[in-house]
């Protein structure tokens, strides 16, 4: 089965480290990594997807290709991004998302005493 999302990246890409983030911030939990520079025989695969792009990222979700890390951030800002990953992703699970909101404060008694003691 192919998973939702499917990223061409690189490892040292600032721009694909952006568009990972930007889908993180939007609740993605799972985006399949294709490293072009650790594969580069995937390289030929993502050109001819993506219609003839050669930069990463280049980004699919539900196998519709996106874009760049531009196109992905305008598609957020036009209010694209959050149905288009609705549509095609699993929802996180309540109970994760409200636990990671609710960090719990640490006890009275484990606080390091102000006197250094
Ligand atoms: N406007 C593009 C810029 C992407 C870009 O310039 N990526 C660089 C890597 S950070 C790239 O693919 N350079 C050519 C290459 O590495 O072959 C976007 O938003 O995705």
């Amino acid at each position: 089965m192919n998973p939702a999302i499917v990223m061409y990246a690189k490892t040292t890409c600032p721009y694909c480290h952006a568009a990972e983030r930007l889908l993180k911030e939007r609740g993605v939990s799972r985006i399949d990594m294709i490293l072009i520079d650790e594969q580069p025989q995937r390289r030929p695969e993502m050109i001819d997807r993506s219609g003839g792009r050669t930069t990463v990222p280049q980004i699919f979700i539900g196998g519709r290709h996106v874009g760049g890390c531009d196109d992905l951030y305008e598609l957020d800002a036009a209010g694209g991004l959050a149905p288009l990953l609705a549509a095609n992703t699993e929802p996180r699970a309540e109970a994760e998302a409200s636990a990671e909101a609710e960090a719990k404060p640490e006890p009275e008694a484990r606080r390091r005493n102000p006197d250094g003691r």
